[in-house]
């Protein structure tokens, strides 16, 4: 029987950030998280299962407000993906294409001053790159592609390659470069960031399914080590709503918050909501009556349970490519504080059926936040602010 609202309550009516639950498994947990102190991992899966979804949400407002206060934070940023050739086969990919195949492109490096050429703009500030792992181009393209952004476009800075694609350029050098000299390279020739992708679910039961031939869940979270160690901040995505369980999602969370522990390199969380089209792995759980898009509440409560559980990181970010913009703008009482940017051109969520646009203006992105009763703060890529927007 679930108690009335007034007997099971962790409410102390001297704080102004009370959260009320009827939940009685959840009382110890808003107790504790109030107090500011860490939650374990059954108590970050009790957050999951938890029927008192409002009181969840709740408390993710309550840590976001406590860290970042009112502001939520956008980026004018740019997507670029050079190449789409990729060989690894995810299952879950519809973006990678071999040689030859319908729909693949590979940019020389004048192919991608013309598709900066095209997007660019004074305000823009970012350049976040993604691709895929092309067997063929040498380490060389890599750093002309990064050094050539830079310098041509002065205050624009880039975020490139997810730790996935780092590891597979220590085997494309010759002689083999170790992580650490080649994100040092990447340093040198400009870049400032590395976006959070590639990470999936760490767990190996569902990583060997969905992701076998890429980097190992030790590797990408090495990769992060050593980028943060150079000084270079990272984020971290996990995509969900696939094959995974409660348990591998927070086993994902727990992995990131112990790196964070050490380094403090992750700047934003970044839940991936499946795409579940003109991907193999969309057929396989179509065969199973189970290809099914994330729901709005799995959404929200995902992110609220980051926000909780990751007490290091700094943001958690609503990706409006995958969950929509009106769901992002729901997930800023839910523990996000940053709904990434402009985008202009995103292909990876697109291949695999994302129905959102590919970019959002300025105008719109302050909007949304505004109506939640946020603060916009456009930033940069290491969250410098730029404008408030009183
Ligand atoms: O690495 C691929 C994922 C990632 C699908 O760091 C899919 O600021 C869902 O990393 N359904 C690329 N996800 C996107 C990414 C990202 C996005 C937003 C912000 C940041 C950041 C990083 O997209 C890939 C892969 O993990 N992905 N296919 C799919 N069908």
């Amino acid at each position: 029987m679930v108690p009335p609202m007034d007997v099971v309550t962790a409410f102390d009516a001297t704080q102004p950030a009370a959260v009320r639950t009827r939940d009685p498994a959840l009382v110890p947990i808003v107790d504790k998280v109030l107090a500011g102190e860490r939650i374990g991992f059954e108590e970050g899966m009790a957050l999951y299962r938890t029927r008192d979804v409002p009181a969840l949400l709740r408390l993710a407002d309550v840590v976001r407000e406590r860290l970042v206060g009112p502001k939520a934070y956008f980026v004018h940023s740019l997507r670029l993906s050079q190449t789409n050739v990729c060989y690894v086969g995810c299952s879950f990919c519809g973006f990678a294409r071999r040689f030859g195949e319908d729909g693949v492109w590979d940019y020389d490096l004048d192919d991608v001053w013309a598709y900066v050429d095209q997007h660019y703009h004074p305000n823009l500030t970012e350049i976040h790159i993604a691709s895929g792992h092309h067997p063929k181009r040498a380490w060389q393209y890599y750093l002309d592609l990064v050094h050539g952004l830079t310098s041509r476009y002065p205050g624009v800075q880039v975020k490139a390659w997810t730790a996935a694609e780092i590891h597979h350029f220590t085997k494309i050098t010759r002689p083999r470069l170790g992580y650490r000299e080649v994100l040092s390279e990447l340093q040198q020739a400009g870049l400032v960031a590395l976006p959070g992708g590639g990470a999936e679910i760490f767990a190996e039961h569902v990583r060997r399914r969905i992701a076998r031939a890429k980097v190992t869940a030790e590797g990408w979270l090495e990769v992060h080590r050593t980028a943060h160690e150079l000084g270079i901040p990272t984020n971290a995505t996990m995509l969900y709503g696939h094959v995974e369980a409660l348990e591998d999602r927070l086993d994902h969370m727990d992995r990131i918050r112990r790196l964070q522990d050490e380094t403090k390199g992750f700047f934003s969380f970044i839940p991936l909501a499946f795409q579940p089209d003109n991907n193999r792995l969309a057929e396989e759980l179509e065969a199973q009556g189970r290809r099914t898009h994330t729901t709005g509440l799995d959404d929200l409560r995902n992110l609220a349970v980051a926000r909780v559980y990751l007490d290091n990181v700094p943001h958690v970010k609503g990706y409006w490519i995958m969950i929509t913009p009106e769901q992002t703008q729901l997930s800023l009482a839910a523990g996000v504080s940053d709904v990434d940017g402009t985008i202009k051109d995103e292909r990876i969520a697109h291949a695999s059926g994302a129905v959102t646009e590919a970019g959002m203006t300025e105008a719109e992105l302050v909007r949304l936040i505004q109506d939640a009763g946020r603060v916009p703060v456009r930033r940069d890529a290491l969250y410098n602010e730029l404008q408030v927007f009183a």
